[in-house]
């Protein structure tokens, strides 16, 4: 796994998601003010042409959100891990 910290630039998830071969990627945000750039790590990926699945989630983030910009979506934690193992194939 690798964190990629707070205020993570864009770019750093399609070359994080190379370089790794990542299954799966995370994205939090708890502002809305935020929330905007989940949609723009998902067009890069797109155009990065990275099938990996984006999972999101934070106090600004709804499923309706997940939705709207092809990812998806996760309340709590607990949760997440379960969505995870489902999202890559591995039961859950
Ligand atoms: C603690 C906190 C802070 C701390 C952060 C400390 C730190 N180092 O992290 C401090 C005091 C710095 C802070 C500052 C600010 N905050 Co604040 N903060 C919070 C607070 C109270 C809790 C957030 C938190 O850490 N919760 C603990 C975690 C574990 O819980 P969680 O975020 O809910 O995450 C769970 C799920 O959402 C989910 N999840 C979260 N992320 C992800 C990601 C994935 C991939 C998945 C699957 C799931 C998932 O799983 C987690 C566990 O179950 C929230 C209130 C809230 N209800 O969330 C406001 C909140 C996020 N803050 C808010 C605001 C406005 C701010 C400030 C802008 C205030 C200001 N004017 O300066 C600044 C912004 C600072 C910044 N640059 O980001 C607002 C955002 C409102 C909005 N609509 O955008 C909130 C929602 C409070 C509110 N209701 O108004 N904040």
């Amino acid at each position: 796994m690798r964190d990629l910290g707070k205020d993570a630039p864009t770019d750093s998830f399609v070359s994080a998601a190379k370089e790794m071969g990542a299954d799966i990627l995370g994205a939090s945000s708890l502002m809305t003010t935020t929330v905007d750039v989940q949609k723009e790590v998902v067009n890069a990926l797109r155009d990065a042409s990275i099938e990996a699945p984006l999972l999101i989630g934070g106090a600004a983030v709804t499923e309706e959100w997940a939705k709207e910009i092809g990812a998806h979506y996760s309340s709590d934690a607990n949760n997440a891990t379960v969505m995870a193992k489902q999202l890559i194939g591995k039961g859950g």
